[in-house]
């Protein structure tokens, strides 16, 4: 089934560690999920959402040892707050999953029982180079060419040797390639594809998935003092949550869900979903996702963010652009100026007061108020619909117009092009912007002979302001729902699919349309 014709939609966050309180990252691949989640929703499609937390692992042990807690302590009060930063982002999750959870802890246990009785998993000796901080071993070649130091932190891998069960990576390789091949969407964007398949064609070795250095994971079934390696189990989060690892895996309800559209996650953590997840699901004969999307990072003010620096974005910052340009804003940046692609983004107060003020305040704001405000003072709000409504004004043919952006919008959706998903409806205002300055309505409205032709540019423009706040609000569902209040229309999730709510319909009226003031300058906020 080719995924238009599909009628659920799953997509993914990765699942976020508890050793650490949220930042902009999280809060940024969550965000770009949920544009797509309340995106594919509108569009008709039956959506499931998931996002949750990575509680097990020695990192998690060890910051629950330095504060003195227990790490099940540890990841009770982050995970709620990693929770909380859901509701306070407004953000649409169908389901939090956290790997402490009997429900994961069981099926995980299942799948690898399953793993071992194919074959797929053994009991082996393992020697590598050990990057200690990641919880990952790298082969010869790569602990070379990363000169035996982490990448991440820097500090020198270490030779490590563990007796353990490993999964048989290897014996994957061709299947793997393969599906690179026949799926050239399985990776995006195309340069971290290319990335991870000339890699993959470097060789792939067995990998040890227990551990038996610690004991703050899930154990390995019928295997005393082996626990589960941190990524396996948390890779398991996916397929988990939908139940599939229950000894009925249609019982939950969920199965229909299963493979993800898209599971989104930041550059660093693409080998593992790119190339292990992939080659596990393949061991346990399931089907695989459509794509792992591997955005990059967002850097603060030209340099990394990190730890040492302590220069993350926080909630705390976060919650001040929110309150400074609302919450819309705060989506609208991280939608269309983030690190979606293969670059990173820098990210800085001059470059979110900009995108505010030519976006949001110079043409979405000021296309609603001056249409609005038309509306109120030629009509008092209740705009008729003329003879022909849709007679082509000025050689402006908005049918073809809506088509365009309607087309625009589901290409850019189904390749998580989320920047080009937001433009499309910015796009409709733009144009409108054009038609209104050319078509002058206000010089029109001082001529009563033409009021069938002014009523016909205010309808046009109003479908317009309709059209364009359907398709932008999976990224400004406040605002948009606002909008639609004031030119006297239901909230956009009320109004039937989104490709309706982008068609011209004579029989949609305009009554009670008020003016409306959507994003206020910020120096006039702060004054205010
Ligand atoms: O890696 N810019 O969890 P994690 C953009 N538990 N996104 C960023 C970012 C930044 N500077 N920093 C983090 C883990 N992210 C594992 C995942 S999944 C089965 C297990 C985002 O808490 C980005 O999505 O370190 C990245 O992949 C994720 O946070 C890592 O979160």
């Amino acid at each position: 089934m080719s995924p238009s014709e599909r009628t659920t939609a799953t997509i993914t966050t990765p699942i976020y560690y508890v050793n650490d309180r949220p930042h902009i990252g999280h809060a940024y691949t969550t965000t770009l999920c949920d544009v797509w989640a309340r995106f594919m929703r509108l569009a008709g499609r039956d959506v499931f959402f998931l996002t949750g937390t990575d509680e097990h692992g020695v990192k998690v042990e060890k910051s629950a040892r330095e504060r003195g807690l227990s790490p099940q302590a540890l990841a009770d009060e982050n995970a709620a707050e990693f929770r909380r930063v859901l509701g306070l982002f407004g953000l649409s999750n169908d389901d939090f999953i956290r790997t402490t959870e009997p429900r994961h802890e069981r099926q995980v246990q299942q799948f690898l029982r399953r793993l071992e009785s194919t074959g797929a998993v053994y009991l082996g000796e393992f020697e590598g180079w050990y990057d200690e901080g990641q919880e990952e071993y790298h082969t010869e070649t790569k602990a070379k060419e990363l000169d035996y130091k982490s990448p991440i932190s820097g500090r020198p891998l270490v030779r490590a040797k563990e007796s353990n069960y490993y999964f048989r990576l290897s014996a994957f390789q061709q299947r793997l390639e393969r599906h690179f091949e026949e799926h050239p969407e399985f990776v995006r964007p195309v340069g971290r594809r290319n990335e991870v398949l000339g890699r993959l064609r470097e060789g792939l070795q067995d990998v040890p998935i227990t551990r038996t250095n610690f004991s703050w994971g899930i154990p390995m079934p019928g295997a005393e003092g082996h626990v589960v390696y941190v990524w396996i189990d948390a890779l398991f989060n996916y397929a988990t949550a939908l139940g599939l690892g229950e000894e009925d895996p249609q019982a939950s309800g969920r199965a229909k869900y299963w493979p993800a559209d898209f599971h989104v996650i930041g550059k660093e953590i693409l080998w593992f979903h790119a190339v292990i997840w992939p080659a596990l699901l393949m061991a346990l004969d399931l089907p695989l996702p459509g794509c792992v999307y591997a955005h990059a990072f967002w850097i603060a003010n030209g340099q990394k963010m990190s730890k040492s620096l302590g220069n993350f974005i926080d909630l705390e910052a976060i919650a001040g652009y929110q309150e400074r340009y609302g919450l819309d804003a705060w989506r609208w940046f991280m939608s269309t100026r983030g690190p979606l692609g293969a670059a990173d983004a820098d990210f800085r107060e001059d470059h979110f007061a900009d995108a505010y003020l030519t976006d949001l305040v110079n043409t979405i704001g000021n296309c609603a108020s001056r249409v609005t405000a038309m509306a109120e003072r030629y009509f008092e709000g209740e705009v008729p619909c003329p003879d022909d409504p849709y007679r082509i004004v000025d050689g402006q043919d908005w049918s073809a117009e809506f088509d365009r952006a309607w087309r625009e919008a589901e290409s850019a959706s189904s390749e998580f092009a989320i920047d080009r998903m937001a433009m499309a409806g910015l796009g409709l205002l733009r144009t409108l912007d054009g038609f209104i300055h050319r078509t002058e309505p206000f010089k029109i409205a001082k001529d009563p002979a033409r009021r069938d032709e002014l009523a016909r540019i205010l309808h046009q423009s109003l479908e317009v302001l309709f059209a364009a706040s359907a398709l932008l609000w999976p990224v400004l569902p406040g605002s948009m729902d606002r909008l639609r209040e004031a030119m006297g229309q239901p909230a956009a999730t009320a109004c039937g699919p989104l490709r309706e709510q982008v068609r011209l319909d004579a029989a949609r009226r305009f009554g009670g349309v008020r003016k409306i003031a959507l994003f206020p300058r910020v120096e006039e906020t702060a004054k205010g």
